[in-house]
């Protein structure tokens, strides 16, 4: 049965990529996006190695899907999810499996509530970046999986062993939620900063930026504790400044979306804060709406 797999930005490629080259054997894939893929598509490993292979792949707008989908896995942005899966929708047995990937935790939920098939959500540490004629997997990590609700354990497990055979660990669990928000609060402590003062991930550990984070985790800890989302054992402070450590050459998904003049994932990844603060009584997040009331698309030295 194929994995069928729409949005070929850099995740999408390296599932594709790492599944259709799996030692134990090529695993069926289909590679759906709004605009022709080059035949082939190369991976080049964290290793340094780079390896090239044709992929079935087609354009999400036509009806020409394989008869047997073990999953659909959803990889584009949180800002396109719904307006990407609507066209293909149609031509899907309902009962076909919905694997979420994407940031934040925003889409989540309604397709959780509206698929009329089993929903798995994906939190992901894996690297990646797309090239003209493929994808760079930049930093090996490891990918949670699981349901809302900690149902479809089976399916949980048996597409988790299908990634993991692949090459990206994967395991599954029944507390994806917690995950989900982990990383929206990791992502909510770094990316709008970055993106706002065109950084990459380490400055913040330098001066003026540190306290700037200091003040965000701040804000976010007494959200995330009335949306009773258990803190890290370590707290937040250790996870964010471990990440930041972990990633410090990097530059953040929303720093590239604001540079190349994208919408980025603010809705995604504060909207759920702001979301959350309101419905607890929260007092006024200076903070989070200040980033959140940029403009979606605003300049990394506006
Ligand atoms: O997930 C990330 C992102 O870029 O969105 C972080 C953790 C901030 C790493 O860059």
């Amino acid at each position: 049965m194929t994995q069928l797999i729409l949005g070929p930005g850099a995740l999408g490629r390296l599932l594709a990529l790492r599944l259709t080259l799996c030692p134990a054997g090529p695993v069926p894939v289909k590679l759906l996006g709004r605009r022709p893929l080059p035949p082939r598509l190369s991976l080049t490993t964290p290793a340094g190695e780079t390896l090239s292979r044709e992929l079935d792949s087609a354009l999400s707008t036509e009806a020409d899907l394989p008869g047997e989908v073990a999953a659909l896995h959803l990889t584009t942005k949180a800002t396109v999810a719904e307006a990407a899966l609507a066209p293909v929708t149609p031509h899907l047995p309902p009962h076909t499996p919905l694997v979420l990937w994407q940031n934040g935790y925003d889409v989540q939920p309604r397709l959780h509530a509206s698929w009329p098939g089993p929903v798995l959500c994906a939190s992901t540490s894996e690297g990646a970046y797309v090239v003209e004629d493929g994808v760079v997997h930049a930093g090996r990590g490891h990918t949670w999986l699981g349901n809302l609700d900690g149902k479809h354990a089976d399916l949980a497990a048996a597409l988790a062993d299908v990634l993991s055979r692949a090459g990206l660990p994967t395991t599954p669990v029944t507390d994806i939620r917690i995950r989900l928000w982990h990383k929206l609060a990791v992502n909510a402590a770094i990316n709008p900063l970055v993106a706002r003062f065109g950084i990459r991930n380490g400055q913040l550990r330098d001066r003026p930026f540190r306290p700037m984070v200091e003040a965000m985790i701040a804000e976010l800890a007494p959200i995330l504790a009335a949306e009773r989302i258990p803190a890290p054992e370590s707290g937040w402070a250790t996870l964010v400044w471990g990440v930041i450590e972990g990633t410090a050459n990097n530059r953040a998904s929303m720093l590239q979306d604001v540079s190349a003049g994208r919408p980025t994932e603010r809705d995604a990844i504060l909207g759920p804060l702001l979301e959350a603060a309101r419905r607890h009584g929260l007092a006024h997040c200076k903070l989070l709406e200040a980033y959140h009331g940029l403009n979606r698309y605003h300049s990394a030295r506006a």
